[in-house]
């Protein structure tokens, strides 16, 4: 078993965090993805989508997307539950984890390959829509700090997939020149929570 990934990409290292969690130890094969490895006839033939982070399998099985990989080794190993233990809690963090997927991790990807020259070699850019999207990305800040004042995690009294999901999120858009502001103290809380895991430096 192996995965393909970039370590310094945000949706690689999401899996990296839930590995780590899990105490799970694995084989990574690195694809730069400046120079466009991704894009090479070997790597499309593994997942045509052109994405890190790839699981894999010893039979030969690939799982892009990394909610898929690690809903994989959720149930692989289903201690410690980073994806709810009933139903409850799955919903909770399911709800929370696609929120901040779609409204908050893609405008901050989006920002990125629009406003840098990281990717400008293989993907049309529209500055424009980037700045929308860093605007976009800036308002969840402060989305996310109301949301913390009274908990101490994204899904409630637990860590979970979704707090993974957004220390990730978080941590990229320094590539934004985006930071928490020092009047957003329950996210600042919260992130000194999630980065002090031993996990979050895998
Ligand atoms: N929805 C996908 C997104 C994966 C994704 O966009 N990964 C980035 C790295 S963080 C990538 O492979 N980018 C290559 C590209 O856009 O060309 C997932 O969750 O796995």
């Amino acid at each position: 078993m192996k995965i393909y990934e970039m370590k310094i990409a945000p949706s690689p290292r999401r899996v990296r965090i839930f590995l780590a969690e899990k105490g799970i130890e694995m084989e990574y094969v690195e694809v730069n993805l400046q120079k466009g490895e991704h894009h090479s006839a070997e790597f499309k033939a593994m997942n045509r989508f052109k994405t890190v982070p790839l699981l894999e399998l010893d039979d030969g099985t690939f799982i892009s997307e990394t909610v898929a990989i690690c809903r994989y080794f959720e149930e692989l190993q289903p201690e410690p539950r980073l994806m709810g233990r009933n139903p409850r809690e799955c919903g909770v963090i399911e709800m929370w984890n696609r929120i901040i997927e779609l409204n908050w991790l893609l405008p901050t990807g989006m920002c990125f390959q629009h406003t840098t020259d990281y990717f400008a070699a293989f993907k049309k850019q529209v500055p424009e829509w980037g700045e929308l999207c860093r605007d976009k990305s800036r308002d969840f800040f402060d989305l996310l700090n109301d949301h913390l004042a009274t908990q101490p995690y994204i899904a409630g009294e637990d860590y979970s997939i979704a707090d993974i999901t957004a220390l990730c999120t978080l941590d990229f858009n320094k590539v934004n020149q985006l930071r928490p502001q020092p009047h957003q103290e329950h996210l600042l809380a919260w992130h000194k929570r999630v980065s002090s895991r031993p996990s979050a430096s895998a």
